[in-house]
């Protein structure tokens, strides 16, 4: 029987990152309702600790995340598969609304509501054996977490509706020159290089970088010219910080700027 409370490992690194690992790698890492909500709670807290700059997520085992768990999965109907859906949509548009950078660690595979968790962090790198597809079709379903919808904005329409209709796999090097993952790595440095990643996001001054993030959240499907509004704001609120009070007289005077996040 499985120990409900470790279906997600929740650690810290430097007490800045808040490590996620989906930990059920008897079921490669499936997202169960539990597994889900579990994820939901370390979000909201996260979203309001100031300690917290940023999120790693990670899967034990040789998957990252095979996916909505099919024998949960195999009990919808019409009715609870709206509720899931809607659910798992919500918790999804937490992690990549929180205003904090993520980061998606894939060391293998990344399939159905796996790969949609991955999409929905604000970055991916993996390892040379991750491998990423959008595999419900086969079930006689659709990706149902957003799946649909975040793979056609960061691939393109025509991959997003050859992944989903064939429900085909995709190698590392493949989502890596589609631009679904921003880097491969040695299996062996992933979540060193995850770090280091989000170290030096960590750095930077936290209101500009929730700015980058929300502004492209929202004004990718708008007009331009409003997009373009939506950017100006954001670039308008940057100005008023004392971060970039900050950012500015530490270029000009030749140091390194000590963000403070005001
Ligand atoms: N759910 C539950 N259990 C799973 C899942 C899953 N998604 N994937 C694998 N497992 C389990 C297997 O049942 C098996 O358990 P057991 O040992 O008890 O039989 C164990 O994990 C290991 O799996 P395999 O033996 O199959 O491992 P292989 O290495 O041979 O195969 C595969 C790996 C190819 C990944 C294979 O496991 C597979 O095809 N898994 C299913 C992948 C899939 O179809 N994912 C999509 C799920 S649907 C989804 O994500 C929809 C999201 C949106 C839902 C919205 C709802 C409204």
């Amino acid at each position: 029987m499985e120990n409900q409370n470790d279906i997600l490992k929740i650690t810290h690194i430097n007490n800045e990152i808040l490590h996620l690992t989906l930990n059920r790698p008897s079921a490669l890492n499936a997202l169960s309702a539990e597994v889900l909500e579990k994820l939901h709670q370390a979000l909201i807290s996260a979203k309001d600790d100031s300690k917290i700059k940023s999120i790693l997520i990670s899967g034990e085992g040789k998957a990252f995340c095979a996916g909505a768990d099919i024998k949960q999965l195999a009990a919808l109907d019409g009715q609870t598969g709206m509720e899931f859906a809607h659910r798992g949509q919500l918790i999804f548009r937490t992690l990549e609304q929180i205003g904090k950078p993520s980061l998606a660690a894939i060391n293998g595979l990344a399939l159905g509501g796996g790969c949609e968790l991955a999409m929905s962090a604000t970055m991916r790198i993996a390892t040379e054996t991750a491998s990423f597809g959008q595999p419900e079709v086969k079930l006689g379903v659709i990706p149902g977490f957003g799946g649909t919808q975040r793979l056609a904005r960061l691939v393109g329409k025509g991959r997003a509706l050859d992944l989903c209709l064939s429900g085909r796999l995709i190698k590392a090097e493949t989502a890596l020159a589609w631009g679904l993952v921003n880097e491969i790595v040695p299996a062996d440095n992933l979540i060193t290089r995850a770090t280091e990643i989000l170290n030096s996001l960590n750095k930077l001054a936290p209101i500009a970088l929730k700015s980058v993030m929300s502004v492209i959240d929202e004004g990718y499907d708008l007009p331009l010219d409003q997009a373009m509004q939506v950017e100006a704001k954001a670039f308008a609120l940057c100005c008023g910080t004392a971060d970039k009070k900050e950012g500015v007289s530490a270029f000009i005077e030749k140091r390194v700027a000590e963000f403070t996040g005001a």
